[in-house]
């Protein structure tokens, strides 16, 4: 939903394995399902009958299509070797497996770019090794675990195979291409599985390497898609000299924490006058008792301090509160006023436990829906308090009034020198997302979600447990502080900000 209006980015994953696809000597094409059609894909795989076909699975909600996708191209060319990898895909390998009853022939866990390569080898050279590549999972059994790229540096992602590079944009900034500075988290949230699936490591790219793939970059928007941007400012700085050294303009938007902001100020500051223009701040919740919840150590009157220099920096904010189906009208009457209150753009989520993390394993409450594509964040899976109707009813009342701050006729007209150059140049994926929540945001289509046949059930939680051992929780084994590319100093920062369910 969230990317029928407000933007569509480019597989940044896919591009990666593509790369290294091509430089093992292999062919290699990408379709990209957010920006092309089925019958694209049918079309392409008829032409050209590749020998092998890869999906990337990052979001739980594409399960059923990626399944039905795996068996149409099993049936049409049953000699195409059909795999799936990515964030989601590594931790439901398994049912994945199941679902697709022998259309798919191994899921790949962890990082594609380690993985890739060997894999080709094997189906090409001898199919019984398949299952004995680290990180693959087939119905007869799992390789060992996957491995760590061991270095950043040595990948760079093949943006030239996208077909339509002017579809991928982000707000205004249309269009839009993506960049990774850093993998991983060092931090642990509980309803959160990127640090799981980086076994809680995280690793940077050197300035060198980043600034020589942001000036491959022709689009003038950038989507920095680090988890938490700029968690050590030296490597914030150092990469914002380099770019300002090869005189690179563009706007940026990024993600990162209320304190992280707070800590490192002046290199926010500094990335301001490089161009950025759009920040996402996780504080998840603006009230004592949500932050409780969610975020146990940073408090209200630092949330609040982290909106209020994230202000003065002069670039727009957004933040991410998260609903939970336990509210009732009162409280989304009192997250509403609070909303209005502040100038901020403010996105609503609904709490979602997910394979991977570890709610998945410790939240009480029983899912009401096996349907994957409910799992989007968008939808309630877990008991609403409030009869569903009036939930949703509540929830895009909720989200209505937040994006009308923003969206429509009254936010166009301070965006029209904007828009108009956008379409001098023919970019009109912002113009357009203008007028289309109410086609999105509808509450009778969020009740006919739940309504729709399901026809591939999502595995139920394990039994209910108090406390969650990480190591159990891991796609790639963690190396402790080893695996952290932080200097003590932001190590230990990080250790009294976390939420300390980890090591
Ligand atoms: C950037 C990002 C986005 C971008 C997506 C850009 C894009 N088109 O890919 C945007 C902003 C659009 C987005 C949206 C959403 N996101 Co998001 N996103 C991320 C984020 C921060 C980084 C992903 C990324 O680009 N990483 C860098 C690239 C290089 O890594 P990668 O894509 O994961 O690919 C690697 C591996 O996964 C694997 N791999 C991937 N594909 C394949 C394929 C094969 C064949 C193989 C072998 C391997 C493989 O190898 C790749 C290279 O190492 C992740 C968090 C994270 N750290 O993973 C969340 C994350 C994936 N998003 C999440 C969520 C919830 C959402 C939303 C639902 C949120 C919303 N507000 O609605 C939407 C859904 C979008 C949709 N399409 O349905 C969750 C996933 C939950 C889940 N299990 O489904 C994550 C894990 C965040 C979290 N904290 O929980 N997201
Ligand atoms: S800070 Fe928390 S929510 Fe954000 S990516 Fe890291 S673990 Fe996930």
């Amino acid at each position: 939903m969230y990317t029928k209006i407000y933007l569509r980015l480019e597989p940044l994953g896919l591009e990666l394995i593509a790369a290294a696809v091509r430089r093992a000597g292999h062919q290699v094409q990408l379709v990209d399902l957010q920006a092309e059609t089925h019958k694209d894909y049918v079309r392409l795989i008829d032409h050209w009958r590749p020998d092998v076909v890869a999906f990337s699975c990052n979001y739980l909600a594409n399960v059923p299509e990626i399944v039905d996708l795996a068996k149409l191209t099993r049936a049409r060319w049953p000699e195409t070797f059909v795999l799936v990898g990515g964030h989601s895909a590594s931790f439901t390998a398994q049912e994945l497996l199941e679902h697709a009853g022998g259309a798919i022939d191994c899921v790949v866990k962890g990082e594609g770019e380690a993985s890739i390569v060997p894999l080709l080898e094997a189906i090409e050279h001898d199919r019984r090794a398949v299952a004995k590549v680290a990180g693959v999972v087939t119905l007869d059994g799992e390789g060992p675990p996957p491995r760590l790229v061991d270095n950043l540096d040595d990948l760079m992602p093949a943006r030239d195979l996208l077909r339509h590079r002017r579809r991928y944009f982000l707000g205004t900034l249309d269009p839009c291409a993506s960049i990774e500075f850093a993998r991983g988290c060092p931090w642990d949230c509980s309803f959160c599985s990127a640090w799981t699936f980086y076994g809680r490591s995280y690793r940077v790219v050197s300035p060198e390497r980043a600034v020589e793939d942001l000036a491959s970059v022709k689009e003038s928007g950038v989507f920095i898609v680090d988890d938490v941007a700029f968690v050590q400012a030296k490597h914030g700085f150092e990469i914002g000299e380099a770019i300002a050294r090869r005189g690179i303009r563009k706007q940026y938007y990024l993600e990162t924490r209320g304190d992280v902001l707070l800590r490192n100020r002046d290199v926010f500051k500094f990335w301001t006058r490089l161009g950025l223009r759009y920040m996402f701040l996780g504080l998840e919740a603006i009230d004592e008792e949500g932050l409780r919840k969610y975020r146990k150590r940073i408090s209200l009157g630092k949330a609040f301090e982290a909106l209020e220099f994230a202000r003065s920096l002069g670039i727009t904010v957004a933040i991410n509160l998260i609903a939970d189906p336990d509210w009732d009208r009162d409280r989304f009457g009192v997250v509403r006023r609070l909303c209005m209150e502040i100038p901020e753009i403010v996105n609503i989520s609904v709490n979602t436990p997910y394979p991977g993390t570890e709610t998945w394993h410790t939240e009480a409450r029983r899912i009401h829906t096996r349907d994957y594509r409910l799992y989007d964040i968008q939808h309630a899976v877990l008991p609403t308090r409030l009869p569903l109707p009036e939930f949703y009813d509540e929830l895009i009342r909720t989200q209505r009034v937040l994006s009308m701050k923003h969206l429509g006729w009254s936010a166009l007209r301070g965006l029209l020198t904007i828009v108009a150059g956008q379409l001098a140049r023919g970019q009109t994926n912002f113009v357009r997302s203008l007028w289309k929540f109410n086609q999105v945001y509808d509450p009778a289509l969020m009740l006919a979600d739940h309504r729709r046949p399901v026809t591939y059930e999502m595995k139920l939680p394990p039994p209910v447990k108090a406390t969650v051992d990480p190591q159990g929780l891991y796609v790639l084994k963690a190396r402790g502080r080893s695996g952290r590319a932080i200097d003590d100093a932001t190590e230990q920062f990080v250790e009294t900000t976390r939420m300390g369910t980890s090591e």
